[in-house]
C-alpha cells in the first residue's frame, strides 16, 4: 500500500537519469616508512556545525545523538517562513552550514549561487532516497540533484478543529472543497467568530489563492496575482491570525480553521490532544488538491563546516533517522530505505502518506522569478494591510 503513493511520483517524474558511475579502483596502500610524518587530520574543521531549520521539524534528541557521535556542537536555529531563509541567504556570511529552503525558492538558489554542490561521496547513505522523488527534483529543481538532500515533503492546506466549525457553522452543512472554509465569504463570515488563521507568507497564501480561482498556483504573471488579491480581499476583514505559530494557534484554540501544512496541523491535533482537549482537528484534504511542497537540504556557498555539514546530512540520511522523523514530525519522508520503520498507525494516517488518488489531485511545486515574487510580496502585503 505504501508503494502506491511513491508510484506515483514515478508517473510525474520525467525520466530516470541513471547515474551508474564507474568506480575507480582503490589506490594500492603506501608502504608503510619508519619516521613519516604524523598525517594530517581528514577533518580539520572546527568541531561545530550551525543549522538552519524551519520550526517542529527534527524529532527530539536527534541533534544530541549527533553531537555524542562525532564530537561536533550543533547551533541549531529556526526559521519561520521561505523568505525569512532567503533574505539571510542573499545577504550572504548568514553563518549557517545547512539550511533547508522549500523547493521553490531553492531553485532561484543554486542558480544564484548561494548554496554549493554537495560531495556525494561524503554522503553514502544518499543511496537510502526514493529515486522517484529525486528524479523529480532533478527535473524541476536541482538538474542532477547536484545541491539538494530532502528533508521531509508535505502540503499546504486546511486545517480545521472539526468540533468548533461544526459549531460556528450551525445549520450550514461542510462545503465539498475545504479551501471554500478559508476563501469563500458564506463561510469564513460565519468561521470568524471562532477564528481563521493564514500562514504568514506571500508564497504560501498567493499559490494557493491562484489555486483556488482556478489559476497556475505557479503564476509568474503579476495579473493574475491581482485576480488572487481581488478574490482574497473579500474574506480579509474575516482573517483573524497572520501566523507564525500555527501549531499553538490550532491547538490552543485561537484558530479554528487554518491555511497550514499538514504536518504540523497533524502535531496540533495529537497536541491538543495531550491537553485533554475534547475538540478534534484535522488537515482536510480539499477536493481540488492541496499544495506540495518539498523541503530540502543545502550546504551554503559560504559555509564554514563543509565537512561537518556532510556529515550530519549523511547522519540523517540514515533509515531510521528519516523513520522518526516521519513517525513524531508526522511528514512523509523521501528516504525509501526508512519507510518500513514508519510506525503503521502514521503509514496508515492518509493525511499523511496520501493515497496515490489523492496524490494524482497534488499541485507539484515549481517555482517563480525574483521579480514575480517581488510582485507577489507587495500583492500580499496590500491584501494584509486591507481591513
Ligand atoms: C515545519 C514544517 C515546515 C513545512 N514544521 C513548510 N515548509
Amino acid at each position: 500500500m505504501m508503494k502506491k503513493y511513491l508510484w506515483s511520483f514515478a508517473l510525474s517524474a520525467i525520466v530516470f537519469a541513471g547515474c551508474g558511475k564507474k568506480e575507480e579502483p582503490p589506490a594500492p596502500a603506501p608502504a608503510p616508512v619508519a619516521s613519516a610524518p604524523a598525517p594530517a587530520p581528514v577533518n580539520a574543521e572546527e568541531k561545530v556545525l550551525n543549522i538552519y531549520n524551519w520550526p517542529d521539524y527534527v524529532p527530539e534528541g536527534m541533534i544530541a545523538t549527533f553531537e555524542k557521535e562525532t564530537g561536533i556542537k550543533v547551533n541549531y536555529d529556526t526559521f519561520e517562513t521561505n523568505e525569512a531563509l532567503h533574505a539571510k541567504l542573499v545577504a550572504g556570511n548568514s553563518g549557517y552550514d545547512i539550511v533547508v529552503p522549500g523547493s521553490v525558492f531553492a531553485k532561484p538558489q543554486i542558480e544564484g549561487g548561494l548554496l554549493q554542490p554537495l560531495d556525494k561521496t561524503k554522503i553514502k547513505n544518499l543511496s537510502n532516497l526514493d529515486l522517484a522523488i529525486m528524479a523529480t527534483l532533478a527535473a524541476k529543481t536541482d538538474p542532477d540533484n547536484k545541491h539538494l538532500v530532502p528533508w521531509a515533503w508535505g502540503f499546504t492546506t486546511v486545517g480545521i478543529n472539526k468540533t468548533k466549525v461544526a459549531k460556528a457553522l450551525g445549520k450550514m452543512p461542510m462545503p465539498e472543497n475545504a479551501w471554500d472554509l478559508v476563501f469563500k465569504p458564506e463561510y469564513t463570515s460565519k468561521l470568524k467568530s471562532c477564528g481563521i488563521a493564514y500562514l504568514d507568507s506571500p508564497t504560501e497564501i498567493i499559490p494557493v489563492a491562484l489555486h483556488y480561482i482556478g489559476k497556475d498556483a505557479y503564476s509568474n504573471d503579476p495579473a493574475d496575482y491581482k485576480l488572487a488579491t481581488e478574490m482574497l480581499a473579500k474574506v480579509r476583514k474575516d482573517v483573524r491570525i497572520f501566523s507564525s505559530t500555527m501549531i499553538d494557534d490550532i491547538a490552543g484554540g485561537k484558530a479554528c480553521v487554518a491555511i497550514g501544512w499538514s504536518g504540523d496541523i497533524n502535531i496540533a491535533a495529537a497536541r491538543a490532544k495531550e491537553n485533554k482537549s475534547k475538540d478534534e482537528i484535522e488537515s482536510m484534504l480539499p477536493s481540488t488538491g492541496a499544495l506540495i511542497f518539498f523541503d530540502t537540504m543545502a550546504i551554503t556557498k559560504d559555509a564554514k563546516h563543509p565537512n561537518n555539514a556532510h556529515a550530519f546530512i549523511d547522519f540523517y540520511l540514515r533509515a531510521e533517522n528519516a523513520a522518526r522523523m516521519s513517525n513524531e514530525m508526522n511528514y512523509p519522508t523521501a528516504n525509501k530505505a526508512g519507510i518500513p520503520l514508519v510506525k503503521p498507525e502514521i503509514a496508515a494516517n492518509k493525511t499523511i502518506f496520501v493515497d496515490a488518488d489523492y496524490f494524482a489531485k497534488m499541485i507539484p511545486p515549481s517555482s517563480f522569478s525574483n521579480e514575480a515574487r517581488e510582485a507577489m510580496a507587495n500583492a500580499y502585503n496590500s491584501f494584509k494591510k486591507g481591513k
